[in-house]
């Protein structure tokens, strides 16, 4: 079918050629005009399929074959469990504050220093329907900071925690993009000198999508309007893998030393503050894979941690994804599926696809596998007969499915944090978490800041802060806590106790109050908070900060989500802050001071 456009390939486009049509591939070829006519066009074409077989473990031919067993299995309506047993896990509880928690933020801290971090953000986030890449928007409105800027921060802070006395290390962090989200992460990077880290510290590495599927026998499907390209979606953030260790920046870890890969997602602004206690488990606990999880509510949509046993006697313990728990905890026994247990939560913890891999096993099980992780196929189709789809669909995985290939020998674990503490993401657009079931987290713009506020407000009120208790507000539909607006930098209050060490005296802060921590030796000292205190310092400036502070503060305005004369990354919250009055000081200068009131 390829004519004389045949003799005008090179070697490497011929074997390509061949190999499609060997594998049911020929209408991508079929009736092409003589040379001369679209030849740039044909280039082109070429160029996408030899994108598309290089960035695949295996290439083309691997995908192909991998699309037609699962799309038959699809259709034969095989169960990906089958044989499979589940049943509730058990991992490491963790309580914020108490000693056994002390203890194991301590031990991560320390070992943060062979760490490197790896920020999963090649989604669009098409849930919560934002024009933005998410890492872009403020993880809270009181100082504005992005998601980005936090995450980076947090880990500079980890960095100089983790080398103190020692020789200081550079945490390495990599960020998967995606051609949705890879120029504007870049230029929020440069456009802000990368947030203070190194520019050499950080690696982007851009997944590719994979070819469609148009029908059960895995012809790639060709874009309608353009006969010579492919139609491509992405795969999901299982990509991860085969990008880590197609680029060689495992074994150059490797051979730094370096022992621990943290994985972690686009938008939890509560994360960091499990990342050290979490990764002490899995350097006490030896795991291999330790995995993060909050405790969940019945039909929320996070993954269950489940074990799973076969009937030969494998076993493992794995994320189950939301939509598969219900199904599959009714076809074995639990006739109502994933519902809440007498605790008022899912007996299965939820999974934060947070993960902790040991670099050493990491890169042997993917020194086997390319990286390549299981797959699965969801096609939405026509009819009952399940012979043709409405759309084209595409093989997805996920990152948390890694262990799947796991010898039993493998030390799989997982830790339970608090939700409060450890997990507030931005998924859901304002309308969609409106509708969410009363009692179920909202996951929105809205309930992720005021997570922040929360958990810092509770984790002062530990700390020995008398703390007033929260008011429920309603915005954009949903009913939140609104706790004192605090924040502070991660190198101000990196552990608890770090933040112990600079909370002294009887402090007390106001419901209405706003209190923003910029320096990272700024004491508080018998402080009684009741309207706006911002305080900011440079790193070697001490700042004791003391006596009662009152002024008519800032106050949250209701914004309605579909008001387009506000701007989205405050519509899409439904509140704006108005800066009514402050107190705010800002120390420049290296030296000690006094701030009384
Ligand atoms: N992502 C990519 O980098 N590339 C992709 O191709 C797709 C996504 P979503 P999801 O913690 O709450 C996951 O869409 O997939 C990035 C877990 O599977 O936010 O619905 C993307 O940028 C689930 O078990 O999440 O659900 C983002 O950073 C549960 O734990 C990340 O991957 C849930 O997250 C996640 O993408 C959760």
């Amino acid at each position: 079918s390829l004519g004389d456009n045949y003799n005008l390939l090179s070697p490497q486009q011929r074997e390509l050629v061949k190999m499609l049509l060997d594998n049911g591939q020929d209408h991508l070829f079929r009736d092409w005009p003589a040379p001369g006519v679209d030849d740039d066009q044909k280039k082109a074409f070429f160029d996408q399929l030899i994108r598309l077989d290089s960035s695949y473990p295996g290439g083309l031919q691997a995908y192909i074959k991998n699309a037609k067993q699962l799309l038959a299995d699809s259709k034969a309506g095989k169960n990906p469990f089958d044989g499979f047993t589940p049943s509730v896990p058990t991992g490491e509880t963790l309580t914020f504050g108490d000693e056994n928690f002390i203890k194991f933020e301590e031990t991560g801290v320390r070992e943060a220093r062979k760490a490197a971090f790896v920020l999963v953000a090649g989604g669009l986030g098409e849930r919560l329907g934002y024009s933005g890449i998410k890492v872009a928007l403020p993880a809270e409105t009181t100082t504005g900071t992005c998601f980005l800027q936090h995450y980076i921060e947090s880990i500079l802070a980890l960095q100089e925690a983790s080398s103190q006395g020692e020789s200081p290390t550079q945490i390495p962090f990599v960020i998967m993009t995606s051609d949705d989200t890879h120029a504007r992460t870049l230029e929020l990077l440069e456009s802000n000198s990368f947030f203070g880290m190194q520019p050499s510290q950080v690696t982007l590495l851009k997944q590719e999508k994979v070819a469609c599927l148009e029908d059960n026998d895995a012809k790639l499907a060709l874009d309608p309007q353009n006969r010579y390209r492919l139609q491509t979606k992405p795969h999901g953030h299982g990509d991860v893998h085969s990008l880590l260790y197609s680029s060689g920046i495992l074994k150059v870890w490797y051979d730094a030393g370096l022992k621990w890969v943290l994985f972690f997602q686009d938008t939890n602004g509560l994360l960091f503050k499990a990342i050290p206690p979490a990764l002490g488990v899995s350097a006490i606990k030896q795991y291999h894979v330790n995995s993060l999880a909050v405790p969940r509510k019945a039909k929320e949509a996070i993954g269950g941690i489940t074990r799973l046993t076969h009937s030969d006697g494998r076993s493992m313990v794995i994320n189950v994804e939301y939509n598969q728990l219900d199904p599959l905890l009714r076809a074995s026994g639990y006739p109502d599926g994933d519902v809440n247990s007498e605790t008022g939560y899912s007996p299965f913890p939820g999974n934060i696809n947070q993960l902790i891999l040991e670099l050493g096993p990491y890169i042997e099980e993917l020194s086997k596998t390319g990286g390549a992780i299981q797959e699965f196929v969801n096609p939405k189709y026509k009819d009952a007969s399940k012979t043709s789809f409405k759309s084209s669909t595409r093989l997805e995985c996920m990152m948390q499915d890694y262990p799947k290939t796991l010898p039993p020998s493998a030390s799989v674990g997982f830790t339970v944090m608090e939700t409060w503490l450890a997990y507030a993401p931005v998924k859901n657009n304002a309308e969609d978490a409106a509708k969410v079931p009363k009692g179920n987290p909202y996951h929105s713009a809205t309930s992720g800041e005021m997570a922040i506020y929360r958990a810092n407000s509770i984790i002062l009120k530990k700390a020995g802060f008398q703390v007033a208790d929260p008011v429920l507000q309603v915005f954009n539909g949903q009913e939140v806590e609104v706790w004192p607006h605090v924040t502070w930098k991660p190198k101000w209050g990196l552990t608890f106790s770090l933040i112990k060490s600079k909370v002294r005296g009887n402090c007390s802060i106001s419901q209405r109050s706003t209190l923003a921590i910029k320096g990272p030796k700024i004491f508080i000292d018998n402080l009684s908070l009741d309207g706006a205190l911002i305080l900011d310092a440079v790193d070697d400036a001490e700042v004791n900060v003391s006596g009662p502070v009152q002024n008519n503060g800032w106050t949250l305005e209701a914004v309605d989500y579909k008001d387009t004369s506000e701007p989205e990354v405050l519509r899409i919250r439904g509140f704006k802050i108005k800066k009514v009055e402050q107190m705010e000081k800002k120390y420049s200068q290296p030296g000690k001071f006094d701030l009384k009131s």
